[in-house]
């Protein structure tokens, strides 16, 4: 799972960057890309180590991508067509804009306009898919005219392509005209921007904190108001500190855990939970996964050898108190390969190779 953040120089990314992975920006190297693989809370992992007491324990963890800034000259521009090559690999966007007034950082074009800047954003999104779509309907259209035997496979292919060229003219992202499935897997390869689940993240001062978002972007999976600077301070604190501390500016939750679980929600995800003497893990899977893709995803040999995904929910498990209870209780099922795994499942698959 990687998160690209994205926006104009100044919005406060590289601040967004260290809220969430608590490293600080005089750490980073300026020029490059950064990268960090935060961890994704798992309380639910708590009963399972108090169960079944593993040697350890494995939460799963999302990349956050941190692109350098932009050369000189470049500043109109958020940069997404210089970053294209990364920006294409992640699976979701975190678009920072700005809504912090401040003396000292030029804002993008002279003033904080947070709705503006969003919508440049967008149209800079639209304008780098229409390039990669253009790109390819080109290539379709001549190697078409040749009569080779993927040649019906091509048509469809510019079939939606053309369409996707059409929508992106028309303003509109494909997240909107693409159908999942078929249509989707199709585009994968291409990585288009607008395809892609978006967080907006609203940069505010301090003095906005505790109001509702300046704005809300219709087209976003969710838009977070977030004082980068402040969530700095408070992610580098002592634990021990930061109540108190988040208590004096009316935040109730860290600004990295609202972001990982907005992103992972927006990514469609849920997580299956396992355990055993070594170790107890929670494992991100898409929505509608079955049991027999989730079993592979442990191991190749458990697909191989699948007889049944021993199963039982989490709140189930908790309210019985240990798995031997909550078999007495009938809450735990032994499911077949097609069955689909639910947020919150404990599974064990039973195996034979
Ligand atoms: N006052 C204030 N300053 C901020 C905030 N977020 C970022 N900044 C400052 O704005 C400048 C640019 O931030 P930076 O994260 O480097 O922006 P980037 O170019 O988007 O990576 C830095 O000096 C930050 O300290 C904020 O929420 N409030
Ligand atoms: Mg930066």
């Amino acid at each position: 799972m990687r998160v690209g953040i994205v926006g104009f120089p100044f919005s406060g990314k590289t601040a967004v960057f260290t809220a969430i992975s608590g490293v600080p920006a005089d750490h980073l190297r300026p020029a490059e890309e950064n990268l960090a693989a935060v961890h994704i809370p798992e309380p639910r992992l708590d009963l399972l180590e108090k169960l079944f007491k593993p040697r350890k324990r494995t939460e799963a963890t999302m990349d956050f991508i941190d692109l350098p800034g932009s050369r000189e000259g470049e500043a109109e521009k958020a940069g997404l067509e210089r970053h294209l090559a990364t920006l294409r690999q992640v699976e979701a966007l975190l678009v920072v804009v700005r809504a912090f007034e401040s003396g000292s950082v030029p804002p993008h074009q002279g003033s904080v306009n947070p709705q503006r800047d969003l919508d440049q954003l967008r149209d800079e999104m639209l304008i780098a898919d229409l390039a990669i779509c253009a790109g390819r309907v080109d290539k379709l259209e001549k190697g078409i005219v040749k009569a080779t035997k993927d040649r019906d496979l091509l048509k469809h292919e510019l079939e939606l392509l053309l369409r996707c060229q059409h929508a992106l003219e028309s303003e509109k992202p494909l997240s909107t005209v693409v159908r999942p499935g078929d249509e989707e897997k199709m585009l994968r390869s291409f990585g288009f921007l607008t395809q892609k689940p978006v967080i907006v993240l609203v940069n505010i001062g301090e003095e906005q904190i505790g109001r509702p978002p300046p704005l809300r972007d219709p087209l976003a999976f969710d838009t977070v108001a977030v004082c980068a600077t402040l969530e700095t301070e408070l992610i580098r604190m002592d634990a021990a500190d930061r109540p108190a501390f988040m208590a004096e500016y009316g935040i109730r939750a860290l600004a990295r855990d609202r972001l990982v679980q907005a992103c992972f929600q927006a990514l469609g995800l849920i997580t299956m939970l396992t355990a055993n003497p070594e170790e107890t893990r929670a494992w991100p899977l898409p929505k509608g996964t079955p049991a027999i893709d989730a079993a592979a995803k442990i191991h190749t040999d458990l697909a191989r050898g699948f007889i049944k995904a021993e199963t039982v929910a989490y709140d189930d498990l908790r309210a019985a108190g240990s798995l031997r209870d909550a078999k007495a209780a009938g809450k735990v099922r032994l499911e077949p390969k097609s069955y689909i795994v639910q947020d919150g499942d404990f599974i064990t698959i039973k195996f034979n190779v």
